[in-house]
């Protein structure tokens, strides 16, 4: 895959042909949903730029399509004054407060006005700042005047055109929003994970835009459209549609649900017409904006205090309905959080019957002083999940009884405890019958052991029948002792052995991501496994190693240094070892190319600088070749690649060879480095 270049000069022609194609193509996917060619060419195209650009760091650029897969995490979000304020708008209701907005209009503007109206997607508002035509800056709203510099996390977002069709200098708002679909598998994976749910897709798309590390927004699937092109860079246009043009000519993607009427009772008809068939549209919207076109009549108009006279936003009712709580049910999942969830007599919503609703934890209810016996209203966040929105306290009779959130476990019966940072009360019992029953159910699922036919029922029925406490007593089970369960014949019973069986043979990371291990999800298992190979080594090592590994951060290497320390853990560990559960990382085809690699599974320290690349990429390559990259030398590194102005590092690491300590330890200048990966077919020369 890696592309042959002879010079520097080879090497630019090539990013800069390689560029143009993959915004091509990225422009018609993303923008146009007409793709030519299949996700598999696409991502040849971006890994081909990829390897250019590390090899020649000198070609990289802030509009390269590799972008968007996420630069460094950042340490916070730099402020950002928008030149421009980005308002919010008038609401309305009700087709009257649309008549009173028109007759408002009419008094300043007179008769002679056509109105756009667009959808209002339900999002995060988002203001983009294009100079020469590369994007050079995104913001968040925040209160109108200053918002938040995201612009590393705006690169992330697919249809967020790197570069515009020609250098010109606009500013550019819109909404970033995330799609129901990719919002319903966050929200599945993150309840296999055990992690709190996002309540709706803008709650899910704010929280990904938030995030200090791009690589985590750039895994969330979010999308954009621009709705206001707030500085033309000088641009002469008659009106917002006309600018609307304008933008997507750009490359900028806009909603094509636009429509124009010079009468608002045609306004009110078309705002009617959405109110159902939104709820088909693959995002959520929460309302129709409506916007005088001409923008010499929006001057004309120009702005109260808080937002413009020339534009509204139409609120579409949530669908709402009102019942009785009945009961406040607390459930206890695996990572011991105890979740409370209102049960109410059956509403009709939005195509469903809902009986219950998440009310997420104490604080939550407390706000919103909900009891049972109460009133509440209840909808659908996003048309897509129940909430009670609030209680109607006005029709209480006084027997409603105030929730207070139990001091101890519901289950068994330990208090419970509140972390400071955390809303949820968790039961820390790690014997608590609801945690070992959720981490059972977890450790046989199918992203984790993948024990077939170990669902919900057949593991209350064995904790029940006392033929388990724990995920290692799985791995005694016998087909005689299973057949004695309710509904369990004998061909089950030998299949549910047999897979049991089977799930000894997966590889480390499935063991680890069934640990339930906190903050520890599948990716970090994937990468832990591969990084230390076997449990025994992950379990020794300390935070710096585990922090050597990009991804792990400080907090999830500190969880594990926990979870090894409990000896109930170690125990656990100890046991399934000793009934057959494999305890190694499995190599996939491309893994075990790589343990020919002269730095597979070694330890290497970097120190001084090295002339032909920075840290991060020399780091990147040592991984790549499986090794693992320390901050500090001890007697168990095994290379130290020194460059120039390498300091008491270099000078430690001689000592220990010296002082036979480790005879073994390899100390590579620039030049050996450079030699090693060239010998792996990473070229790491630039042309200079
Ligand atoms: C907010 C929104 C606008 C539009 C769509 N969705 C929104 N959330 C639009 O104009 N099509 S305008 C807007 C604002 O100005 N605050």
């Amino acid at each position: 895959m890696a592309i042959e270049v002879k010079s520097l000069a080879e090497a630019r022609g090539r990013v800069l042909k390689l560029r143009e194609q993959i915004e091509y193509h990225s422009e018609k996917y993303y923008v146009h949903d007409a793709p030519e060619i299949t996700d598999a060419e696409y991502d040849t195209l971006v890994r081909a730029l990829l390897d250019l650009e590390t090899r020649f760091p000198e070609l990289q650029t802030p509009d390269s399509p590799t972008q968007r897969v996420g630069g460094p995490v950042l340490e916070g979000f730099r402020k950002v004054t928008h030149e421009i304020p980005m308002l919010s708008l008038g609401n309305a209701y009700s087709a009257e407060d649309m008549r009173e907005f028109h007759r408002r209009v009419k008094d300043m503007a007179g008769d002679d006005v056509t109105y756009v109206c667009e959808l209002k997607i339900d999002g995060l508002a988002v203001s983009l700042r294009y100079e020469n035509g590369v994007l050079i800056r995104g913001a968040t709203r925040g209160d109108g005047e200053i918002g938040e510099d995201i612009t590393q996390n705006m690169r992330t977002i697919r249809n967020v055109p790197l570069r515009l069709r020609e250098p010109v200098s606009v500013e550019v708002r819109g909404e970033a929003y995330m799609p129901k679909s990719a919002f319903a598998r966050l929200n599945a994976q993150r309840e296999e994970a055990g992690l709190q749910l996002f309540a709706n897709p803008r709650n899910a798309a704010a929280g990904s835009l938030r995030q200090l590390d791009p690589k985590i927004a750039a895994s969330r699937r979010l999308s954009v459209f621009i709705y206001t092109l707030a500085d033309a860079g000088g641009k002469e246009l008659e009106s917002h549609s006309d600018s609307l043009a304008y933008v997507e000519w750009l490359g900028l993607p806009v909603n094509k649900d636009i429509a124009s009427f010079s009468n608002i009772e045609d306004v009110i008809s078309y705002i009617d017409s959405w109110a159902e068939k939104r709820k088909e549209l693959p995002y959520a919207t929460d309302g129709m904006v409506v916007k005088v076109d001409n923008l010499s009549l929006q001057k004309q108009l120009g702005f109260t205090a808080k937002s413009p006279r020339w534009a509204i936003a139409y609120k579409f009712a949530a669908e709402q309905a009102e019942t009785i709580v009945r009961e406040i049910e607390l459930t206890v999942g695996r990572t011991g959080a105890v979740t409370p969830t209102a049960v109410f007599d059956p509403v009709f919503l939005a195509g469903t019957t809902v009986t219950r609703a998440s009310l997420h934890n104490e604080d939550y209810i407390r706000d919103k002083d909900i009891r049972v016996g109460d009133t509440v209203v209840v909808q659908k966040a996003g048309d897509i999940i129940p909430e009670v929105v609030r209680s109607l306290p006005d029709l209480r009779m006084g027997e409603e009884i105030p929730f207070e959130m139990p001091k101890d476990c519901p289950v068994c019966r330990q208090p419970l405890v509140r972390l400071p940072e955390e809303a949820a009360w968790r039961c820390v019992n790690s014997q608590c019958a609801a945690l070992v029953r959720e981490s059972i159910i977890h450790f046989a699922s199918r992203d984790a052991m993948n024990i077939d036919g170990l669902g919900e029922q057949w593991v209350a029925q064995l904790l029940e029948a006392e033929l388990i406490s724990d995920v290692a007593d799985l791995y005694r089970l016998q087909a005689s002792q299973l057949v004695k369960l309710e509904r369990m014949g004998e061909k089950s019973a030998s299949n549910l052995v047999s897979s049991i069986e089977g799930s000894k043979a997966n590889s480390l990371e499935r063991l680890l991501f069934g640990l339930g291990i906190r903050l520890v999800g599948e990716k970090a298992a994937k990468l832990l496994a591969s990084a230390f190979g076997s449990m025994d080594r992950l379990m020794n090592a300390s935070q710096e190693e585990l922090t050597a590994i990009r991804e792990i951060g400080p907090k999830m290497a500190e969880s594990l240094i926990a979870y090894f320390q409990m000896p109930t853990n170690v125990e656990l560990i100890r046991r399934l070892a000793e009934y057959g559960v494999n305890m190694t990382y499995l190599q996939s085809q491309d893994a075990r190319n790589l343990a020919d690699s002269e730095l597979f599974g070694k330890t290497v320290v970097l120190t001084g600088s090295l002339e032909s690349m920075d840290r991060k990429q020399a780091s990147d390559f040592i991984e790549q070749l499986g090794g693992k990259v320390t901050g500090s030398v001890s007697k168990s590194t095994n290379v130290v690649v020194a460059g120039e102005k390498a300091g008491s590092k270099l000078e430690k690491a001689r000592a220990i060879v010296e002082s036979g300590q480790n005879p073994d330890l390899q100390i590579f200048d620039e030049d050996e480095f450079l030699r090693l990966l060239q010998r792996h077919g990473i070229a790491g020369m630039s042309g200079n």
